[in-house]
Protein backbone atom coordinates (compact mmCIF):
# COMPACT_ATOMS: atom_id res chain seq x y z
CA UNK A 1 0.00 0.00 0.00
CA UNK A 2 1.80 3.21 -1.01
CA UNK A 3 0.24 5.55 1.38
CA UNK A 4 1.21 3.11 4.60
CA UNK A 5 4.08 4.57 6.61
CA UNK A 6 4.61 0.54 7.93
CA UNK A 7 5.15 -0.76 4.13
CA UNK A 8 7.14 2.22 3.55
CA UNK A 9 10.01 1.36 6.70
CA UNK A 10 9.58 -2.50 4.93
CA UNK A 11 11.03 -0.54 1.90
CA UNK A 12 13.39 1.08 3.57
CA UNK A 13 12.12 4.59 2.13
CA UNK A 14 11.02 5.78 5.76
CA UNK A 15 14.08 5.45 8.29
CA UNK A 16 13.42 3.33 11.18
CA UNK A 17 15.69 1.61 13.89
CA UNK A 18 16.11 -1.83 12.54
CA UNK A 19 16.78 -4.88 14.83
CA UNK A 20 15.73 -8.18 13.12
CA UNK A 21 14.93 -9.31 9.75
CA UNK A 22 13.45 -12.48 8.48
CA UNK A 23 12.40 -13.74 4.90
CA UNK A 24 8.43 -12.35 5.95
CA UNK A 25 9.23 -9.67 8.78
CA UNK A 26 10.77 -6.58 10.20
CA UNK A 27 11.28 -5.58 13.43
CA UNK A 28 12.38 -1.75 14.70
CA UNK A 29 12.51 -0.04 17.76
CA UNK A 30 9.07 1.81 18.50
CA UNK A 31 9.48 5.78 18.51
CA UNK A 32 7.95 6.22 21.41
CA UNK A 33 8.71 3.53 23.67
CA UNK A 34 6.44 2.11 26.15
CA UNK A 35 8.92 0.29 28.17
CA UNK A 36 12.93 -0.14 27.94
CA UNK A 37 12.75 -2.42 24.65
CA UNK A 38 9.62 -1.78 22.56
CA UNK A 39 10.14 -3.05 19.43
CA UNK A 40 6.73 -3.76 17.15
CA UNK A 41 7.37 -6.79 14.46
CA UNK A 42 5.47 -6.00 11.41
CA UNK A 43 5.25 -8.39 8.48
CA UNK A 44 6.89 -7.65 5.04
CA UNK A 45 3.63 -8.02 3.08
CA UNK A 46 0.80 -5.32 4.08
CA UNK A 47 -2.09 -7.09 6.11
CA UNK A 48 -4.59 -4.42 8.39
CA UNK A 49 -4.62 -6.03 11.20
CA UNK A 50 -3.68 -9.19 13.24
CA UNK A 51 -6.96 -11.13 11.91
CA UNK A 52 -6.16 -10.08 8.56
CA UNK A 53 -2.82 -11.81 8.72
CA UNK A 54 -3.74 -14.87 10.64
CA UNK A 55 -5.89 -15.89 7.73
CA UNK A 56 -4.18 -14.50 4.88
CA UNK A 57 -0.60 -15.67 5.50
CA UNK A 58 -0.35 -18.07 8.66
CA UNK A 59 2.94 -18.50 8.19
CA UNK A 60 3.71 -14.98 8.13
CA UNK A 61 2.15 -15.06 10.96
CA UNK A 62 4.03 -17.84 13.14
CA UNK A 63 7.43 -16.21 11.46
CA UNK A 64 6.05 -12.62 13.34
CA UNK A 65 5.60 -14.58 16.71
CA UNK A 66 9.14 -16.29 16.56
CA UNK A 67 10.23 -12.97 15.90
CA UNK A 68 8.59 -11.50 18.58
CA UNK A 69 10.59 -14.11 20.76
CA UNK A 70 13.75 -13.47 19.17
CA UNK A 71 14.16 -9.92 19.77
CA UNK A 72 13.18 -10.15 23.30
CA UNK A 73 15.88 -13.23 23.79
CA UNK A 74 18.34 -11.10 22.24
CA UNK A 75 17.63 -8.12 24.04
CA UNK A 76 18.19 -10.16 27.21
CA UNK A 77 14.32 -10.38 28.39
CA UNK A 78 13.52 -13.94 28.12
CA UNK A 79 12.35 -14.19 31.68
CA UNK A 80 9.64 -11.53 30.56
CA UNK A 81 8.01 -9.85 28.45
CA UNK A 82 4.89 -9.14 25.98
CA UNK A 83 3.49 -9.69 23.34
CA UNK A 84 0.79 -7.65 22.36
CA UNK A 85 -1.68 -6.66 18.78
CA UNK A 86 -4.03 -4.17 19.22
CA UNK A 87 -6.91 -5.05 16.79
CA UNK A 88 -9.32 -2.12 15.53
CA UNK A 89 -9.43 1.33 17.06
CA UNK A 90 -11.42 0.58 19.96
CA UNK A 91 -8.40 -1.48 21.47
CA UNK A 92 -5.87 1.26 20.16
CA UNK A 93 -4.69 0.38 16.86
CA UNK A 94 -3.18 3.41 14.90
CA UNK A 95 -1.43 2.18 12.50
CA UNK A 96 -3.26 -0.35 9.98
CA UNK A 97 -0.27 -2.45 9.28
CA UNK A 98 -0.33 -5.58 11.18
CA UNK A 99 2.26 -4.77 14.33
CA UNK A 100 3.50 -7.01 16.93
CA UNK A 101 4.14 -5.08 20.27
CA UNK A 102 7.72 -6.50 21.95
CA UNK A 103 7.71 -5.13 25.29
CA UNK A 104 10.13 -5.93 28.25
CA UNK A 105 12.50 -4.38 30.61
CA UNK A 106 10.01 -3.25 33.14
CA UNK A 107 7.51 -4.38 35.15
CA UNK A 108 4.26 -4.88 33.33
CA UNK A 109 1.05 -5.08 34.97
CA UNK A 110 -2.11 -6.89 34.68
CA UNK A 111 -4.45 -5.91 33.31
CA UNK A 112 -3.31 -3.59 30.88
CA UNK A 113 -5.13 0.17 30.98
P1 LIG B 1 -0.82 0.75 17.75
O1 LIG B 1 -0.97 -0.63 18.36
O2 LIG B 1 -1.39 0.84 16.34
O3 LIG B 1 -1.34 1.86 18.62
O4 LIG B 1 0.73 0.99 17.64
C1 LIG B 1 1.32 1.86 16.74
C2 LIG B 1 2.72 2.08 17.22
O5 LIG B 1 3.47 2.62 16.16
C3 LIG B 1 2.81 3.06 18.39
O6 LIG B 1 3.42 2.42 19.50
C4 LIG B 1 3.66 4.18 17.82
O7 LIG B 1 4.53 4.76 18.77
C5 LIG B 1 4.42 3.47 16.72
N1 LIG B 1 4.90 4.31 15.65
C6 LIG B 1 6.23 4.23 15.27
O8 LIG B 1 7.01 3.45 15.81
N2 LIG B 1 6.68 5.03 14.26
C7 LIG B 1 5.86 5.94 13.64
O9 LIG B 1 6.32 6.66 12.76
C8 LIG B 1 4.48 5.97 14.08
C9 LIG B 1 4.04 5.16 15.06
I1 LIG B 1 3.15 7.32 13.20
Amino acid sequence: MSDCLFCKIVADEVPAEVVHVTERTVAFRDINPQAPTHVLVVPKAHFANAGELAVGDPVAMAELIDAGHAVATAEGHEDGYRLVFNTGEKAGQTVFHTHLHVLAGRDLTWPPG
